[in-house]
């Protein structure tokens, strides 16, 4: 594009403040003219070529702004007088206010960022018909090649624009907050000359104290987490006439593209906020307990970083005792058996500046967990009748054999096990350690037809090993069980015992052919008959060859297959002082 502009003719002094040495000159070359007799100038019109503009012009040059622009001066036929390249710095100066040679002043107005504009300037917008001493010939056209680089004005302020909210915005910056954000810095040409993202770190600060460049300190608060935002500071909010290093030159606009990671305020404590409550909440952990729990955990930008989920296995520990980061044992506490929360956990009670894995430093951390159980280890078993008979006169006692149906489930409700879907009982003899001992204690005094509710912590249950592919480590178990028969046990010991008086010719009785020796199977036979006739029992529950064979080798004293009358006498004799079985 050309754009051809004339210029008033004026030919007057231009005070020069910030122009090079050789302009400075200027000053008193110009004055100096002014006092003689001019010859006849050219044509004073000032030519303005854009060169190059950008799309984007957000903002063009004012009288009044400052600036900061490259150039290179030429004469018309091409030899250069002068050029800001060559010294490595832009030229910075206020614009419309004399500061520059008029023809200069005027032809940056209206200049955006970027933009490159040929300008033309006639020597009365210049150093008129005295030029500069070596420099500048009288009467000299003056060609300068532009390229303007940054605007701003005294009375800019910090320019935020938000161009990503999340829908979730519950927490804004405020001042004395601890950020952790992303940036890309550049300057207004584009720029870049720092970026957190090429560090793969985020940069992480308190805000509104003064520990950022004034622009940042204001310009970041009100953003909430997950927002992106371009903050553009002028150089008086930033590192003003004196830049910083060598990637931030002096009198710079610095323009931001932050992304908020996190935001904590140190005075904070840990959120809580309940997902989901069950309708059924008698009993609430507390401090002592052991909570099996699931979770999810993210920052607060939603970068995850860890789940109980993906290794599908809850997570263990006692509560309160200091096993987990402090702001879980607080967030662990008040918690139902199925409930579903959001712990939001601020640094200070997490990991801190350190951080841990993949746990940036000073990082806030957001739980969603989901309580799966918990007990406390001085849990006895906890039992619920749920019905029972009107007759419920005869309870269960240790050596009663039981026959129950249950449903066992984990506090969850999954499903472990159900007699019922085999269609069979599940028969045990009580306190015979036949099944682990919070069942056993979980079936005492029972009659036949009740049904019961029995809770049984792990130390009672499976323990902290639980049974592989089963019950998990250190579950609670629920079972609901009914009991659907009861025969009487023997007595504590017993294994066998007469209903009636036992026959004084007891051997002479077993040893049916008389030949003074008793074989297993007379034995066998005899017990068995005496069983079936009502004379004696059997402890209920267990395999009656077995405890017939046991009997009769308690008879052989020398365990050589036959019960002599001397064996039978000597064994009467020690039972009778044992109080055992025959
Ligand atoms: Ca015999
Ligand atoms: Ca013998």
């Amino acid at each position: 594009m050309r754009v051809r502009k004339s210029s008033q003719p004026v030919l007057s002094a231009m005070p020069v403040t910030r122009w090079p040495v050789l302009l400075l000159q200027a000053v008193f070359l110009v004055s100096f003219v002014t006092c003689n007799d001019a010859p006849p100038v050219p044509e004073e019109q000032l030519l303005i070529e854009k060169t190059s503009v950008p799309e984007l012009c957000p903002r063009s040059v004012k009288e009044g702004d400052f600036v900061r622009y490259h150039y290179h001066g030429s004469f018309p036929d091409g030899t250069k007088f002068d050029s800001s390249y060559d010294r490595g710095t832009t030229y910075n100066v206020f614009v419309g206010k004399g500061q520059i040679i008029k023809g200069m002043d005027q032809a940056l107005i209206g200049m955006c960022v970027n933009e490159r504009r040929l300008v033309k300037i006639p020597p009365s917008l210049a150093y008129g018909s005295e030029g500069v001493a070596n420099v500048i010939p009288p009467d000299a056209i003056l060609h300068f090649d532009v390229l303007l680089l940054d605007i701003w004005h005294p009375d800019d302020k910090v320019e935020t624009e938000t161009y990503y909210k999340p829908e979730n915005c519950s927490r804004t910056v405020q001042v004395s907050d601890f950020i952790r954000y992303h940036y890309n810095g550049t300057l207004l040409d584009g720029t870049l000359f720092d970026s957190s993202h090429n560090r793969m770190r985020t940069y992480d600060t308190y805000i509104g104290i003064g520990w950022l460049i004034p622009g940042m300190d204001t310009g970041l608060l009100g953003m909430c987490v997950g927002e992106r935002r371009i903050i553009t500071v002028p150089p008086f909010l930033a590192y003003k006439e004196d830049g910083d290093g060598k990637d931030i030159p002096p009198q710079a606009t610095l323009v931001f593209d932050v992304v908020l990671l996190d935001l904590h305020n140190p005075k904070d404590g840990i959120t809580s906020e309940v997902i989901y409550m069950p309708d059924n909440c008698e009993r609430r952990t507390q401090a002592g307990d052991y909570i099996r729990y699931h979770y999810n955990g993210t920052l607060l930008d939603g970068t995850f970083f860890d789940s109980s989920y993906s290794r599908n296995r809850t997570y263990d520990t006692y509560i309160g005792k200091g096993y987990v980061i402090s702001g879980m044992d607080e967030g662990l506490l008040r918690l139902c058996v199925g409930e579903r929360r959001r712990i939001t956990i601020p640094p200070h009670l997490a990991y801190g500046e350190e951080g841990r894995g993949k746990i940036p430093g000073s990082a806030v951390l957001v739980f969603d967990i989901l309580v799966v159980d918990f007990h406390n280890p001085d849990d006895s078993v906890s039992i619920t009748s749920q019905f029972k008979p009107s007759n419920c006169t005869v309870l269960s006692k240790n050596g009663d054999y039981l026959k129950y149906h249950y449903n066992a489930t984990l506090m969850d409700g999954t499903v472990l096990d159900s007699t019922h879907q085999y269609g069979k009982t599940y028969n045990i003899v009580l306190g015979s350690g036949q099944v682990v001992m919070g069942m056993d204690i979980g079936l005492r005094d029972m009659c036949v037809g009740e049904k019961r509710t029995v809770i049984i912590p792990p130390h009672l249950g499976y323990g902290e090993a639980g049974v592989e592919g089963e019950v998990p480590r250190s579950a609670v178990l629920i079972f609901d069980i009914e009991l659907l028969d009861l025969i009487p046990g023997l007595p504590d010991g017993y294994m066998f015992v007469w209903n009636e008086e036992v026959s004084p010719n007891l051997f002479e009785d077993i040893d049916k052919d008389k030949n003074g020796e008793i074989p297993l199977e007379e034995f066998s036979d005899y017990i068995k008959a005496q069983v079936d006739a009502g004379k004696g029992r059997l402890a209920p529950g267990f395999d009656a060859e077995k405890i017939i064979e046991n009997m009769y080798k308690n008879q052989d004293r020398n365990q050589d297959g036959k019960i002599t009358e001397a064996e039978f006498k000597l064994k009467d004799q020690e039972d009778k002082e044992r109080h055992d079985e025959l």
